[in-house]
């Protein structure tokens, strides 16, 4: 009997395959990166592990991912920059920073602007948000689709919080984003811009004493490590939205372009209902895992506080603009 080397054999089917594949022709490989900032398992690793599904089944294998979750390419702000210059195929990102791109968007950061979970997704599913997506082509960027953060809560090292009184002179991190500080002033606290991927450790060295995030993102980042603390205001919706470069889309044939939009949106379902799971299981883990959760905040007393706030919004986005959205039932 010859003796078998395996490394020459398998040397050997290496290249059988790649012959296979070769073979195959026109049918090369298009491997796409896509990052975000929240970690594996998470609403956003659901959401992109479902589009990226969608994408490789429906075309045949031709285009597939690479994902990098937990901040692997940066923060927001980056990868956005990123996806403009076309070095990263895609990001799910959350609003923070993209008012900062398309300004057009700011409008929707506007603390308390949206009643509920059924509210923000029909908001965005229809007129307002689509028109919105067609902003984003003249700064350099593809929208594909809204998707979704969830609505935010303050958690902090010092103490429950019901009013904002409590609240008052926190130091609390929050997205690089103005109309979230803007408001977040009127409950007291000092609002402290920073990325996402510095977040950890400033809560971990005192630098802030607090931060805000919807429960996936809080329980996906483990802050219960650093934060003992959590109130569920719900004082803003976090939209979130799936971006891709102009130079990926430009290569696109129509058929794919549409296989991309179509798997945008069953990401977007697969994203919000693991945002519902967790908002549903998050609270007993963050407890389960230490945290003191106040339940019964006094989001009148919030919204109140909100006022000053809300007539500069009005000035600058125009009261009628935000009427529209709080009237979509
Ligand atoms: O999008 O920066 C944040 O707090 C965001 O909520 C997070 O990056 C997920």
């Amino acid at each position: 009997m010859p003796q078998i080397n395996p490394a020459l054999t398998l040397a050997r089917t290496g290249i059988a395959a790649t012959l296979a594949l070769l073979a195959v022709g026109a049918s090369a490989q298009t491997v796409l990166k896509i990052g975000y900032t929240p970690a594996k398992d998470s609403h956003y690793w659901v959401g992109s592990t479902t589009f990226c599904a969608e994408i490789e089944k429906n075309t045949q294998a031709r285009y597939k991912c690479q994902q990098f979750p937990s901040s692997a390419l940066g923060g927001e702000r980056e990868q956005i920059e990123a996806v403009q210059l076309g070095t990263q195929d895609a990001v799910i990102t959350s609003t923070g920073p993209v008012g900062n791109f398309v300004p057009e968007i700011k409008v929707v950061d506007i603390p308390f602007l949206f009643r509920d979970y059924d509210h923000a997704r029909k908001v965005f599913d229809g007129p307002i948000g689509q028109e919105l997506l067609t902003k984003f082509p003249a700064k350099g960027l593809v929208a594909l689709t809204w998707t979704e953060n969830g609505f935010r809560h303050m958690t902090n090292s010092k103490r429950a919080i019901v009013k904002p009184e409590d609240a008052k002179g926190l130091k609390v991190r929050t997205m690089e984003n103005k109309v979230h500080m803007d408001g977040y002033r009127t409950f007291g606290i000092l609002p402290t811009p920073m990325a996402f991927p510095e977040v950890f450790g400033a809560l971990q060295q005192g630098t802030v004493d607090g931060q805000e995030n919807p429960i996936p993102v809080i329980i996906s980042s483990k802050f219960w490590q650093v934060q003992k603390y959590a109130s569920l205001t719900g004082h803003v919706y976090s939209p979130a939205l799936l971006l891709v470069s102009t130079r990926l889309w430009g290569k696109l044939s129509d058929a794919d372009k549409k296989v991309f939009l179509d798997a945008a949106k069953v990401g977007t379902a697969a994203q919000r209902k693991k945002v519902d799971e967790d908002d549903a299981n998050g609270v007993a883990l963050m407890e389960k895992e230490g945290m003191q959760v106040v339940r019964n905040v006094d989001k009148t007393a919030f919204q109140e506080a909100l006022k000053p706030a809300y007539a500069a919004y009005a000035k600058e986005f125009g009261a009628e603009n935000i009427k529209k959205i709080q009237d979509v039932r």
